[in-house]
Parts: structure tokens; sequence; C-alpha cells
């Protein structure tokens, strides 16, 4: 079989179902928000925001905006592509990593503030996240491998950077609080830690080994993306309006 370089029917049909779910959460969101005090309104906001502009990313790619054309050169490890053909194209979906640089960090800014994390750790947390998401993006485009690997090893290490101020700084924070804020903390962080190490582990597999096609890429990140954004957001909301003492002094 040749490698899918386009998405078919099953992509198409997935970044319509996600943009809908990310629009009925967004619309949940800033529901939700109204109905609550303004003084415990930063976490809404913050999570309607996210689906916003997952919403916006997703009708980019659904609608063909947002995606380019990336040409390889066939060598030995292409054993998928006739020998007839010297390159093939592969869609690149790069509207992904426009959305990513502004989610993660707002993401990252719902645990951040849930801890209780200082200042400085914050910030390092979110450039962390920017240098990932934009040397990822640089994998995306790379044109050699040896590009495309290194810029990924650089994304990993700035990951490494998140994950420490999550699982070390983070939890050093949240030690202070009550018990019910701690366990909350402990979940939602371990959550997002398992759901975003799956992230490079799609991407090496799609984009960077072209191991699995197009539509299976479309629908990896798809599911990835409702657990990170909508499901995230609806536990972290919920769990928020049920507790007094998680109110950010912002
Ligand atoms: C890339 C490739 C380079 C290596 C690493 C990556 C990590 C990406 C992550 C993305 C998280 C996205 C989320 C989206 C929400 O909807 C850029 C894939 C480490 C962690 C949570």
């Amino acid at each position: 079989p040749v490698i899918d370089v386009k998405a078919g029917d099953v992509g198409h049909r997935t970044l319509w179902v996600v943009v809908v779910l990310m629009a009925i959460s967004s619309l949940a969101f800033y529901g939700m928000a109204f109905r609550v005090p303004v003084q415990k309104r930063l976490f809404h906001i913050l999570t309607a925001f996210i689906t916003t502009f997952a919403f916006l990313s997703y009708f980019a790619m659904a609608t063909g905006d947002g995606i380019s054309i990336k040409q390889y050169t066939v060598t030995e490890h292409h054993k998928n592509v006739p020998a007839t053909h010297q390159s093939y194209d592969r869609e690149i979906y790069w509207a992904r990593y426009v959305d990513w640089s502004i989610t993660t960090p707002l993401l990252l800014l719902d645990l951040a503030l849930l801890a209780g994390l200082s200042g400085a750790n914050i910030l390092v947390a979110v450039i962390a996240d920017l240098i990932m998401i934009l040397t990822g993006l640089f994998a995306a485009l790379g044109k050699k491998d040896s590009q495309t690997w290194g810029w990924y090893a650089w994304a990993c290490i700035a990951y490494l950077v998140i994950v420490y101020q999550l699982a070390f700084n983070g939890r050093k924070a949240v030690a202070g609080k009550d018990s019910k804020t701690k366990a909350f903390y402990g979940s939602i962080a371990g959550f997002t830690l398992i759901l975003w190490t799956i992230y490079p582990i799609i991407w090496g597999l799609s984009e960077g080994a072209h191991v699995i096609n197009v539509n299976s890429e479309i629908v990896a990140y798809a599911v990835l993306d409702i657990l990170a954004k909508p499901v995230f957001g609806f536990w972290l909301l919920f769990t928020h309006d049920s507790m007094a003492s998680t109110t950010p002094s912002l």
C-alpha cells in the first residue's frame, strides 16, 4: 500500500466532529463563567478561551486552511512508496501549532494557578512550553531528517522542563494547600502529564517517521485534543465550582 499523504473521508469527518465539540464546550464554559461570581471566574475564562482557540484551529483545518504540503525525497526507508516515485507529498497541519502555542500555555496557567505556583516558575513553564511548540513546528517543516529530529530533540528537552515544573515545583507549591486541592491537583496534573506525553509519540509515528497515515494522525490528535481540552475543562470547572478554597487571588 502507498502511504496516504492526504486526509480522506475519515480525516475530514473527524475534523468536523471536533469543530462541533469544541464549539459546544466553549459555549458551556462561557455559560458556566457567567454563573459564578467574578472572583471565581478566572479558571472559567481561561478554559473557555482554550476551547475557543481549538474551535478556530479545527475550523481552519476542516475547511482546508492551515495545511501545507511538504515534499519528501524517497529513500530506502520508504518501503511503502513504489520504486517509480522519487518523492512524495504529505500534508502538514500547521494550524495545530498556532492553536497549541496559545492553548498549551493557558492549560499550564490553569494548573499553575490551581497549585499556587510562584510567578517565576509559571514563567519558566510557559516559556518552555512556547519553545516546545515552536521547535515542534520547525521539526514538522524541516526538509532533512537531521533537521526534523534535531528540532524534535530540542522540543523534548523543553517538555522535560514543563514536566519538572508540574510534577516537582507544582507539587511542592500545592503541599501548603488543603487536602482536597492537593488530591485534585495530583489527579488532574497526572492526567495532563500522561496525555501530553502521548503527543510526541503520535508526532514521531506520523509527521516524524510516517508509520501511520494522515487519517490516523487526524483521529489520534482529535482524541487527545478532546481529552486535553473539553474533558480537562469540565473536570476542572465542575471540581473548582464545588471547592471554595481554590480561588486564585487574582
Ligand atoms: C511535539 C513534537 C515535538 C516534541 C514534543 C511535542 C509535544 C507536544 C505537546 C502537545 C500538547 C498539546 C495539547 C493540545 C491540547 O489540545 C510538538 C508534538 C514534546 C505536549 C495538550
